[in-house]
């Protein structure tokens, strides 16, 4: 077994001018792997801890060189010189911290060397990193390629002066391959632009690339979508679905939610039927964070009321942690999970999650974050754990196509073993 030669981090910018960390990492016989840390806006109260410098003078306190310095000091004195796979690292990692939220070293430095080692592996073990990730699974599953979840508009936190929520997005669940979902999807976010020109809105983009106009209602949005997916010739319902990630604790406070483009307060009854009526009025096939992270009695309601009909995701609620998913499993409080490396901190507890879910038939959905860098990792992992979905964004702006043309990229090299099949 190779052993680790050197690991070397560094402070970068990420795609909101943020400081993140970056990680190399250098195998024994030569093998090398390099990979970056994203970073969220929303952040769920129960994630694993970005370790943040809070020097003001320097980035507004934002700087990431503590956790470059634990990366280069702690972590490295402990595990230069010696041979690991990737669970014996990421446990060397985790007992390292010992903080139940990785809040001493930080889950930023953390993952970097996770992660970085994960790609050091696959080189070394000549394998594409998909087909590493696919390795570390410990009951069998086919890879697959997933179907995109692709942005066209945004609000919430993600983009000013916006829709309540935060994501709306194109599932192509009827194409035949994902490069031809791609195809469709971006055709979509295109006819988008020319039905929000149209009507006079700008078509300025957040923070993940999509549209994110003032339209003045929330029911607006959802209209201007079907009018793009029928523009570019497209079926709702049938060939595409509309998927949403309300961000809902974003929009929670004293136990209700505000949704202030309606001037309308709810009860999370209230706004499952909200939802509901959204289900069958605009084709929502996926529903991330409906309600707040804590509202466990609002999700049971929730995913008693749509679960049958609708995938209901939790984001902020289970934070790719296997103690939150399995109270969410049983208590039937969702029936999907959203995956977000840096939510946990380990390559190994984000494995051990996705295979949580898809015992307990859940589904799981990989993600991006709202800051980004041109690491591209999640492209493979959706891959390589066989998840069969993946948001990242829309279909514009480098830090999200980048994980898109990757998995152009996998789907050419797997050829006709590459599968492509619909969830719903
Ligand atoms: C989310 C994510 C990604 P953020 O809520 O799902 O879109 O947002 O990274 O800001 O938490
Ligand atoms: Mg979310």
């Amino acid at each position: 077994m190779a052993t680790i030669q050197t690991l070397k981090a560094r402070q970068i910018l990420d795609s909101r001018g943020t400081p993140t960390v970056e990680v190399d990492c250098l195998l024994s016989d030569g093998s090398f792997g390099r990979a970056a840390v994203p970073s969220g806006a929303s952040t769920g109260k129960h994630e694993a801890v970005e370790l943040r410098d809070g020097d003001s003078k320097r980035f507004g306190g934002k700087g990431v060189l503590k956790a470059v310095s634990h990366v280069h000091t702690l972590i490295a004195k402990s595990v230069e010189g010696k041979g690991f796979d990737q669970r014996s690292l990421d446990a060397a990692l985790i007992a390292l911290d010992g903080t139940p939220n990785k809040s001493k070293l930080g889950a930023n430095a953390t993952l970097g060397v996770s992660l970085a080692f994960a790609r050091a592996s696959a080189v070394q073990s000549k394998q594409p990193l998909y087909r590493y990730f696919n390795g570390l699974l410990s009951r069998k599953r086919e890879m697959c390629m997933p179907i995109p979840m692709v942005l066209v508009l945004e609000g919430g936190k993600h983009a000013d002066d916006s829709s309540d929520f935060q994501e709306f997005m194109v599932m192509p669940v009827g194409a035949p391959s994902f490069t031809e979902g791609l195809r469709w999807s971006d055709e979509i976010y295109q006819a988008i632009a020319k039905v929000l020109k149209k009507e006079g809105f700008n078509i300025n983009v957040g923070f993940e690339g999509a549209y994110g106009p003032n339209l003045g209602s929330n029911t607006k949005v959802m209209e201007v979508i079907l009018a793009g997916i029928e523009a570019a010739g497209y079926r709702p319902g049938k060939d595409v679905g509309i998927a949403l990630d309300a961000a809902a604790s974003e929009f929670f406070a004293d136990g209700k939610y505000r949704l202030e483009r309606e001037k309308r307060t709810l009860t999370s009854a209230e706004l499952t039927d909200f939802y509901a009526a959204w289900v069958e009025k605009y084709s929502l096939v996926s529903l991330e964070d409906g309600l707040a992270e804590d509202d466990w009695e609002g999700w049971k309601i929730l995913q008693g009321r749509l679960g049958k009909k609708v995938q209901i995701v939790g984001d902020d609620l289970f934070v790719t942690n296997v103690e939150r998913l399995k109270k969410g499993i049983a208590e039937q409080a969702a029936n999907s999970i959203l995956i977000k490396l840096n939510q946990i901190g380990t390559v190994t507890e984000t494995v051990d999650a996705v295979e949580m879910a898809h015992a307990a038939g859940f589904t799981a959905v990989v993600s991006h974050r709202s800051g980004e860098t041109e690491d591209s990792s999640i492209a493979d992992l959706v891959v390589g754990l066989g998840t069969g979905q993946i948001k990242t964004g829309a279909t514009s702006r480098t830090d999200r196509v980048c994980k898109y043309n990757q998995l152009l990229r996998i789907e050419e090299e797997l050829g006709a073993k590459a599968k492509y099949v619909s969830p719903f």
